[in-house]
């Protein structure tokens, strides 16, 4: 029997789709964990591989018919240890969240004491918010960003793993615009015996491409998004020392998570083969470039920019001397209607609740696939400013609208 789909058409979900490709392609998208994939891993992701079962690993799978499957996940593995020079990836992850709770479950027992960065001071939910599984079943102690500063401080890490002997030291975080050296988390790590894991979801494309350090060579366990700097379809993957290796296959099957999504799987490799090309590294270079240089443009528009920069892809924007009453909250919807698209961001030691939010995030990974560079971004914090001084006035926000869609369509994202 055919599919109903080739005589009624679902034009509901395929206009939605055709809106969303819109939205995407003629406004300015902001967000620090988002990217435009390229259309090769679009077409594995769309692929036959979504028709098949696959639970297990290349060689072990609890199913027939996968000689082709086993090939495909083989050789995402095998590129995804030579991108990052590991000794053993496992490449099922759904998702970062998955990637990192099947390392708690694979390396700790419930309850087992666990250093993480504060999600309020740039850390993940996965890195130990009592209102996550990882809170709930671990004993999380959260480390902090200096006052001063608002960089991680490594003497505090150092006193807080003295006192709490963890089991594990997660490095890593969400919305922290610093570079982060893997070293001194190593050093302490090994002071106090702990494990040491690096959730480098955000800044996985920069260590592709040589734009941030390397931590595969000092953690014992490296986990990763696949969809944000890497640039690759949504997923997660997990990268190890080889002793940890069979632990963390088991975490993940049957540990975590049951049939493998090997339509991603593939779209894995395929984005795997495009960071390893030296194109790539250019890519990393000028996401970060970019970053520095918008933050410069925003701090010139009187933004305070967290940590006074970036190193990275992202910024951390403080509102306040811009505008004491100005919240990320009401900051992030009338950018919307402008047609620039960013998150409502806590600062460190924010007095806003994080619905509210007194800061913004802002990332340049997408802006630069689609080839701006520094050249383009004092105009994006213009556009930014501009929308937000006049926020009350609805032909200001209009005006920006118009100057965005004019911007996008300069540089067509998918050729237009
Ligand atoms: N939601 C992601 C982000 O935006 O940083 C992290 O999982």
């Amino acid at each position: 029997m055919p599919w109903p789909s080739e005589t009624v058409k679902d034009d509901d979900v395929f206009a939605l789709i055709d809106g969303e490709r819109r939205r995407q392609a003629t406004g300015l998208q902001l967000i620090a964990s988002e990217n435009f994939t390229s259309p090769d891993v679009m077409r594995a992701t769309g692929s036959v591989l979504t028709n098949k079962y696959a639970e297990g690993y290349p060689g072990k799978r609890y199913y027939g018919g996968n000689a082709v499957v086993d090939e495909i996940e083989a050789i995402a593995i095998d590129r995804v240890k030579r991108l990052f020079g590991a000794d053993h990836a496992n490449v099922q992850p759904h998702s970062g969240a998955s990637a990192n709770m099947a390392v708690y479950l694979g390396l700790l027992k419930p309850g087992d004491t666990v250093l993480g960065l504060s999600l309020d001071h740039g850390g993940h939910l996965t890195h130990g918010s009592p209102v996550n599984a990882s809170g709930i079943l671990y004993d999380f102690v959260s480390y902090r960003v200096g006052d001063a500063d608002e960089r991680i401080d490594f003497d505090a890490v150092r006193e807080l793993a003295r006192k709490h002997r963890p089991r594990m030291i997660v490095a890593g975080t969400t919305s922290y615009p610093r570079r982060i050296e893997p070293q001194p988390f190593r050093a302490v790590a090994d002071e106090v015996g702990a494990l040491m894991m690096f959730d480098i979801a955000h800044i996985a494309g920069l260590v592709a491409g040589g734009a941030h350090p390397n931590p595969v060579p000092y953690a014992d366990v490296v986990t990763f998004t696949t969809h944000k700097t890497l640039r690759g379809p949504r997923g997660g993957c997990i990268l190890s020392s080889a002793a940890h290796a069979a632990a963390i296959d088991k975490a993940v099957f049957p540990g975590s998570q049951g049939g493998p999504l090997e339509h991603a799987v593939a779209a894995k490799a395929v984005a795997f083969h495009e960071a390893l090309q030296p194109s790539f590294k250019a890519y990393a270079h000028q996401i970060v470039a970019n970053a520095a240089a918008l933050a410069a443009a925003m701090a010139n528009e009187g933004f305070r920019l967290v940590s006074g920069g970036t190193d990275t892809h992202m910024m951390v924007v403080d509102l306040r001397p811009f505008d004491a009453e100005l919240t990320g909250k009401e900051a992030q919807l009338v950018l919307d209607q402008a047609g620039i698209t960013l998150n409502k961001n806590n600062i460190p030691n924010d007095p806003r609740s994080p619905f509210v939010t007194s800061g913004v995030r802002i990332g340049t990974p997408s802006v630069t696939t689609q080839g701006m560079t520094e050249a383009e971004m004092p105009l994006v914090a213009s556009l930014i400013a501009r929308t937000l001084r006049g926020r009350t006035d609805a032909s200001v926000v209009a005006a920006v609208r118009s100057e965005v869609a004019a911007l996008c369509a300069r540089f067509p994202v998918y050729g237009g």
